[in-house]
């Protein structure tokens, strides 16, 4: 899945592509880079972010996922927790609704979803984006992130989506330390085994991977943090994700094609 943010401070690539011109070819670049999803989103969810009005975000959202749905030849995905929103996008030619907040920041979003038919995908978060890294807890975060994911795609389910519609994401980030995500991603096969649907990840370039390799002075910048990020893709596709969310679709499609071919060969052995 690759990602177009059309938000003017998303903490990897905010402002790059907020011309809907400038996100369009972005999004038809991923494609010819080998993106089979596109990710569009127009409010920024990084920690601290305020949110935005819905009329703001479906003004930077409809007119790219538009072009794109037209223009490419992969499924559009709409980023957002917003009904009205995810109801403009469907309309747009999106067939995806990518939920952080699972369906609980706005209960008529899983009827939106129901209604056109569309995928959705349930993703774990602690709090709100705007307080949600203040001080995260848990007793033990892979058995609470599985237990609010197999709540959240049940009330999916509830509110008439298909079962073969749904995706799951542990939601890197989101509410969690740098040990949490580490010990989400080395034990993702608890949650792939336990939610009964395809798991999305999504590590992309996030804070986690910066203050790994990091010096003692400072975090690494998110342009740096590629490579890194490819070591978490091979991560969590070897533990079972379906899907990973990237902003460098390039070095992803080729790690991901590696991986297959290895696993083809051990599965030939
Ligand atoms: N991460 C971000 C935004 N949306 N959606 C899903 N399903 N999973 C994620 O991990 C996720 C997401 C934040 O990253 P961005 O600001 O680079 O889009």
């Amino acid at each position: 899945m690759g990602v177009v943010n059309v938000t003017p401070d998303s903490f990897s690539d905010g402002g790059r592509w907020l011309d809907a011109d400038a996100a369009v070819a972005h999004g038809l670049e991923l494609v010819a880079a080998g993106a089979d999803l596109i990710d569009v989103g127009g409010e920024s969810t990084r920690p601290g972010a305020e949110p935005v009005p819905a009329d703001e975000e479906r003004r930077r959202v409809v007119p790219v996922i538009e072009r794109l749905a037209a223009e490419s030849r992969v499924p559009v995905s709409v980023d957002t927790t917003k009904a009205g929103v995810a109801t403009a996008a469907l309309e747009a030619g999106a067939v995806i609704v990518n939920d952080v907040s699972a369906g609980r920041a706005d209960p008529a979003l899983l009827g939106v979803a129901a209604d056109a038919g569309a995928g959705f995908v349930a993703m774990h978060m602690l709090g709100e984006p705007r307080t949600m890294q203040d001080d995260p807890r848990y007793d033990d975060v892979v058995d609470e992130v599985g237990d609010f994911l197999v709540e959240r795609l049940a009330a999916a389910r509830a509110a008439g989506i298909a079962a073969a519609a749904l995706v799951a994401d542990p939601g890197i980030g989101f509410g969690k330390t740098v040990r949490h995500n580490l010990e989400l991603l080395a034990r993702l096969r608890e949650i792939v085994a336990r939610v009964d649907v395809p798991v999305l990840v999504g590590t992309s370039r996030k804070r986690f991977i910066g203050a790994v390799l990091g010096t003692d002075d400072g975090h690494l910048p998110a342009a740096d943090r590629e490579e890194g990020t490819l070591a978490t893709v091979v991560c969590a596709l070897d533990r079972g994700a379906r899907i990973v969310r990237v902003h460098e679709v390039r070095s992803a499609a080729q790690t991901v094609r590696l991986l297959e071919a290895m696993q083809a060969a051990e599965a030939a052995a």
